[in-house]
């Protein structure tokens, strides 16, 4: 079935049982296109890293590799684009590693709340060991693990009220991501969360389906969350790293030195997207606020009784993903702290 999908989309097939690190053939003269789809919009960082993508592969393959890009979830959802990888049928996508978990539950241990305690830290431990031994997990799904990017520190927003403390947030009714730790968060602090595609957010929070969601800050503003939402809070609850996914079944067609070049272009790429992401999530605070919505800082014993409160939902998915695994994320954080 793989040969059959991954031959209508003209890209060359992988050998039926190709283990790991195995390499196409070079062939001369073919083309091979890579369609690259996000769910964020063209003016968000995420799409901005696409486009470094493709130039630096376009360059450095002379074009035998081309590269177009989609927003906007104009190929899916996260969760679709992923399943979308795994049968071939498209070859990149930039996902939250919180749908993630969904195929490779380890990865949950990414999104425990209050984890990391800035980017720098964030950055070294993805881009470490720890970061690279979970990217190995994807191979089993049928996907490769490129590069992290960076979709950034989470906070709150609604159109209910402001929200300073837990007390706040009693019933309020937000959109989270598809995935179970979120959700068991959510519930803990509170809230009465509702798991949704991010395609569908808009439209949910336009029609007071649901009274908030949670997002990094440039998200919000680039997406326009402000027209149809009044407050935002900085819980910071979570932050969300990117991995930036190629589709096992195309990556194993490429040759050697094309494989190192996709590599090297999600990582270079994954910079220049970080470092525009952490500027726009700087920037936009103040313009949310300019469009009229309400800021309120959650001071740190609030924060402090967040933190106390999640901890047994950790606790319970520390046993699920394994203690090893959760204990070498803890470890390399603290390392990451001492530099
Ligand atoms: C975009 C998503 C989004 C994420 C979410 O596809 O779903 O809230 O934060 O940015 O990955």
């Amino acid at each position: 079935a793989l040969f059959f999908v991954a031959a209508a989309c003209g890209t060359a097939p992988a050998e039926p049982d190709a283990g790991e690190g195995t390499a196409g053939e070079a062939a001369p003269g073919v083309q091979r296109t890579i369609r690259a789809g996000i769910g964020l919009n063209d003016q968000h960082p995420q799409y901005l890293g696409l486009l470094k993508f493709k130039e630096l592969v376009e360059e450095r393959t002379d074009g035998s590799i081309v590269v177009e890009t989609y927003h906007s979830g104009q190929l899916g959802d996260d969760r679709s684009m992923m399943e979308a990888l795994q049968l071939g049928t498209q070859e990149v996508t930039v996902p939250s590693t919180a749908p993630i978990a969904g195929f490779v539950q380890e990865f949950t241990v990414f999104d425990f709340p209050f984890l990391f305690p800035s980017n720098e830290v964030a950055d070294e431990v993805l881009d470490g060991e720890v970061g690279q031994m979970m990217l190995d997990k994807l191979d089993d799904q049928n996907l490769v693990g490129l590069a992290y990017w960076e979709n950034g520190f989470r906070d709150l927003t609604n159109a209910r009220r402001a929200v300073a403390s837990m007390e706040d947030m009693k019933g309020l009714s937000i959109r989270t991501m598809e995935n179970e730790l979120h959700l068991e968060a959510f519930r803990a602090l509170g809230a009465n969360p509702t798991p949704m595609a991010f395609t569908e957010l808009f439209t949910a929070l336009q029609q007071g389906a649901v009274d908030g969601q949670e997002n990094p800050v440039a998200t919000v503003y680039l997406q326009g969350f402000h027209e149809v939402q009044d407050h935002i809070s900085n819980t910071h609850h979570i932050y969300s790293p990117f991995v930036f996914l190629m589709s096992k079944t195309f990556f194993d067609s490429l040759t050697e030195e094309e494989q190192e070049i996709v590599r090297d272009a999600a990582r270079e790429a994954g910079q220049h997207q970080r470092q525009l992401n952490r500027e726009a999530n700087a920037q936009y605070l103040d313009d949310l606020q300019e469009e009229g919505m309400t800021y309120t800082e959650i001071d740190e014993e609030a924060r402090q009784e967040m933190i106390d409160t999640v901890q047994p939902v950790l606790d319970k998915y520390a046993e699920r993903i394994g203690q090893d695994i959760v204990d070498q994320v803890y470890e390399a954080i603290r390392e990451a702290q001492e530099d």
